[in-house]
Protein backbone atom coordinates (compact mmCIF):
# COMPACT_ATOMS: atom_id res chain seq x y z
CA UNK A 1 0.00 0.00 0.00
CA UNK A 2 2.04 2.44 1.09
CA UNK A 3 5.05 1.37 -1.67
CA UNK A 4 2.52 1.59 -4.14
CA UNK A 5 2.01 5.78 -3.26
CA UNK A 6 5.51 6.12 -3.30
CA UNK A 7 5.66 4.75 -6.88
CA UNK A 8 2.97 6.76 -7.94
CA UNK A 9 4.69 9.67 -6.68
CA UNK A 10 8.05 8.37 -8.78
CA UNK A 11 5.64 8.26 -11.64
CA UNK A 12 4.26 11.86 -11.43
CA UNK A 13 8.03 13.29 -10.76
CA UNK A 14 9.17 11.21 -13.84
CA UNK A 15 6.30 13.08 -15.75
CA UNK A 16 6.99 16.50 -14.82
CA UNK A 17 10.18 16.10 -15.40
CA UNK A 18 10.07 14.49 -18.81
CA UNK A 19 7.22 17.14 -20.11
CA UNK A 20 10.03 19.64 -18.90
CA UNK A 21 12.38 18.16 -21.01
CA UNK A 22 9.89 18.10 -23.81
CA UNK A 23 8.85 22.01 -22.98
CA UNK A 24 12.75 22.73 -23.21
CA UNK A 25 13.69 21.00 -26.83
CA UNK A 26 11.07 23.15 -28.33
CA UNK A 27 12.17 26.12 -26.45
CA UNK A 28 9.09 27.28 -24.06
CA UNK A 29 10.74 25.36 -20.66
CA UNK A 30 12.57 28.50 -19.38
CA UNK A 31 11.87 31.13 -22.09
CA UNK A 32 14.19 34.41 -21.37
CA UNK A 33 17.03 36.00 -23.01
CA UNK A 34 19.46 37.66 -20.95
CA UNK A 35 22.02 40.22 -22.12
CA UNK A 36 25.68 41.36 -21.58
CA UNK A 37 26.48 44.72 -22.85
CA UNK A 38 29.53 45.55 -24.28
CA UNK A 39 31.23 48.93 -22.58
CA UNK A 40 33.90 50.85 -23.47
CA UNK A 41 35.64 50.31 -19.89
CA UNK A 42 36.18 47.60 -17.53
CA UNK A 43 34.62 45.34 -17.15
CA UNK A 44 33.98 45.61 -21.21
CA UNK A 45 31.79 42.61 -21.28
CA UNK A 46 28.96 43.33 -18.66
CA UNK A 47 28.31 41.45 -16.76
CA UNK A 48 32.09 39.57 -17.13
CA UNK A 49 30.67 36.00 -15.89
CA UNK A 50 26.82 35.12 -16.97
CA UNK A 51 25.09 31.57 -15.86
CA UNK A 52 22.40 30.94 -18.17
CA UNK A 53 20.05 27.58 -17.85
CA UNK A 54 19.01 25.56 -20.60
CA UNK A 55 17.19 26.53 -23.08
CA UNK A 56 17.77 30.44 -22.17
CA UNK A 57 19.29 32.62 -24.86
CA UNK A 58 22.51 35.50 -24.57
CA UNK A 59 22.49 38.27 -26.64
CA UNK A 60 25.33 40.43 -26.32
CA UNK A 61 24.68 44.37 -27.25
CA UNK A 62 27.57 46.73 -28.05
CA UNK A 63 26.69 49.90 -26.35
CA UNK A 64 30.44 51.05 -27.06
CA UNK A 65 32.24 53.11 -29.14
CA UNK A 66 33.82 51.06 -30.94
CA UNK A 67 34.23 47.32 -32.70
CA UNK A 68 34.49 44.31 -30.91
CA UNK A 69 34.24 40.13 -31.57
CA UNK A 70 32.40 37.99 -29.19
CA UNK A 71 34.57 35.28 -29.70
CA UNK A 72 34.64 31.50 -28.26
CA UNK A 73 38.24 31.05 -26.87
CA UNK A 74 38.42 27.72 -28.88
CA UNK A 75 38.01 29.49 -31.87
CA UNK A 76 41.07 29.47 -34.57
CA UNK A 77 42.19 26.39 -32.77
CA UNK A 78 41.68 22.50 -33.64
CA UNK A 79 38.34 22.50 -33.79
CA UNK A 80 35.44 23.49 -31.33
CA UNK A 81 34.63 27.18 -31.77
CA UNK A 82 31.33 27.39 -30.72
CA UNK A 83 30.27 31.00 -31.87
CA UNK A 84 31.97 33.77 -33.23
CA UNK A 85 30.35 36.96 -33.88
CA UNK A 86 32.49 39.02 -36.47
CA UNK A 87 33.14 42.48 -36.13
CA UNK A 88 29.97 43.87 -33.97
CA UNK A 89 30.28 47.58 -34.31
CA UNK A 90 28.40 50.29 -31.89
CA UNK A 91 24.27 49.12 -31.40
CA UNK A 92 24.74 46.08 -33.23
CA UNK A 93 23.34 42.83 -31.43
CA UNK A 94 24.57 39.27 -31.42
CA UNK A 95 22.39 36.25 -30.05
CA UNK A 96 23.52 33.47 -29.52
CA UNK A 97 20.55 30.36 -28.93
CA UNK A 98 20.44 26.66 -27.91
CA UNK A 99 24.31 26.10 -26.39
CA UNK A 100 25.17 22.97 -24.86
CA UNK A 101 25.65 23.05 -20.75
CA UNK A 102 29.14 23.64 -20.17
CA UNK A 103 31.88 26.73 -19.71
CA UNK A 104 32.32 29.02 -22.62
CA UNK A 105 34.76 31.49 -21.95
CA UNK A 106 35.42 33.93 -25.03
CA UNK A 107 37.39 36.97 -25.94
CA UNK A 108 37.11 40.13 -28.03
CA UNK A 109 39.68 39.01 -31.24
CA UNK A 110 40.94 43.01 -31.26
CA UNK A 111 40.92 43.28 -27.77
CA UNK A 112 42.06 40.42 -26.19
CA UNK A 113 42.10 41.94 -22.78
CA UNK A 114 38.48 41.45 -23.33
CA UNK A 115 37.41 38.77 -21.42
CA UNK A 116 34.31 36.82 -20.46
CA UNK A 117 32.62 33.33 -19.53
CA UNK A 118 28.87 32.02 -20.61
CA UNK A 119 28.22 28.75 -18.42
CA UNK A 120 25.47 27.19 -19.06
CA UNK A 121 24.03 25.13 -16.30
CA UNK A 122 23.46 21.18 -16.34
CA UNK A 123 19.34 20.35 -16.57
CA UNK A 124 17.70 19.29 -13.48
CA UNK A 125 17.95 15.31 -12.68
CA UNK A 126 14.65 14.05 -14.59
CA UNK A 127 14.47 10.77 -12.04
CA UNK A 128 14.29 10.39 -8.68
CA UNK A 129 14.99 7.15 -6.73
CA UNK A 130 12.18 7.00 -4.42
CA UNK A 131 10.64 3.56 -5.16
CA UNK A 132 13.63 2.52 -3.35
CA UNK A 133 13.36 4.13 -0.72
CU1 LIG B 1 37.14 44.72 -28.57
Amino acid sequence: MFKNRLKRLTWALCWVGGAGLMAASSGFAVPGTLHVMLLDREPFYSPRALSLRPGQTVQWQNRSMQAHTITHDRCGRSGGCVFHSGRLHPGEQFTVRDLAPGIYPYHCAIHPFMRGVIVVDRPPTRHSNTAEL
